[in-house]
């Protein structure tokens, strides 16, 4: 089952992509407030993407044999799609072991490889049924798509009969209190911020004693964009997680790194930097929709031994997916019939 099919399911119980609740049934966690068209628009944003992803390599999946110059070819085509050479060497290799052992169905082959590859980073975000808050603290370099993510989680966590509260701890960048704000109006969750020139520390600690108060189950903290050259501003997330703890030894209890899927390698530079400054224990990796580098995944699960949370597939409300590998591999590869065309899964 492609990614595609799931999008198509009728909305009546759930939002695609759901996050885990641990302490739920699923059943009487979840409301239908999404609706048919927003779903169709997603399904063409990623029609769009997989089409791009596929067309190089349909030439491969037209009945050629499966000898070296086709898997010369076909690695050439995943480093253009952005999977790094060493990861596309990696592919090329168990591509190789695998048709050599049992098979010439080079398209089935593919899909069993790379979902392979991806499958260890398929870990939803769990929250447990605590008494204290869950706090997320969302971090990354500008503009990578934190605050959006923020908003997009906030509903899903909703969707799923969590309360939420975000705290506004980008007090870096002009504006930003005021898109976090926005966010909360969206969704309806109550918004923590300070003045100008607050400390971030202070406003996130600040919102977690509110939190507290008010039994909200996830608190939500956003962070200012900043590149690890920062040092001021990476050493602020340190403190974060200091000042947090003194309410709470266990939080931050996800930091997760969010990551522009359309900045290629640079995504996988990016985690390495922030993880020599923060404990990251989870991805994000948006903008996957307006992207042929949808590639860039294979590398980071390759790479790095970090948890895929979620993937970003648009600028809405509802463009956001719990990472699943079999559905991201089944969306870039669509069904190939033998004579090499597409169609969606
Ligand atoms: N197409 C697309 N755009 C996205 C996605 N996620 C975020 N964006 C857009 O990316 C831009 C930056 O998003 P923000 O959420 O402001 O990013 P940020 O990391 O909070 O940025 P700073 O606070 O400046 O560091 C906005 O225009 C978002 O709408 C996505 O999955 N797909
Ligand atoms: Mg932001």
């Amino acid at each position: 089952m492609g990614l595609f099919s799931f999008l198509k399911k009728k909305p009546s119980t759930d939002v695609p992509g759901e996050i885990k609740d641990g302490s739920r049934d699923a059943q009487s966690t979840t409301t239908p407030d999404i609706s048919q068209d927003e779903v169709d628009r997603l399904d063409a944003k990623l029609a769009k993407s997989r089409k791009r992803f596929t067309s190089g390599l349909l030439d491969f999946f037209g009945g050629r044999k499966i000898d070296d110059e086709l898997l010369d070819d076909l690695e050439a085509q995943l480093v253009m799609s952005d999977v790094s050479v060493k990861t596309a060497t990696k592919i090329i290799e168990s591509v190789r072991t695998a048709a050599k052992n049992n098979s010439s169905d080079l398209p089935a082959i593919l899909r069993q490889e790379l979902t392979q590859l991806l499958t260890p980073c398929q870990q939803p975000l769990e929250i447990p049924d605590n008494d204290t808050p869950f706090v997320l603290l969302v971090v990354g370099v500008n503009g990578a798509g934190k605050t959006t993510t923020i908003g997009k989680i906030a509903r899903q966590l909703q969707n799923g009969g969590k309360t939420v509260m975000l705290a506004a701890g980008d007090t870096f960048r002009a504006a930003a209190v005021e898109q976090l704000k926005t966010w909360g109006e969206r969704n309806n969750v109550p918004v923590v911020a300070q003045g100008d020139g607050a400390d971030s520390a202070s406003v996130i600690f600040d919102a977690l004693q509110s939190a507290k108060a008010r039994g909200i189950d996830v608190l939500i903290a956003d962070t200012a964009g900043r590149l690890h050259t920062q040092h001021g501003l990476m050493d602020e997330l340190g403190k974060v997680s200091r000042v947090i703890k003194k309410l709470d030894p266990s939080a931050p209890h996800e930091t997760l790194l969010v990551l522009d899927g359309t900045t290629g390698q640079n995504a996988l530079n990016q985690a390495r930097e922030f993880g020599n400054s923060v404990e990251v224990s989870g991805l994000a990796v948006t903008k996957l929709d307006g992207t042929a580098k949808g590639g860039v995944l294979f590398t980071l699960a390759d790479e790095l031994n970090l948890p895929i949370r979620f993937i970003g597939v648009g600028e809405g409300i509802y463009d956001l997916r719990v990472f699943d590998a079999p559905d991201f591999v089944g969306a870039l590869l669509g069904n190939y019939s033998p004579d090499g065309s597409i169609t969606p899964t």
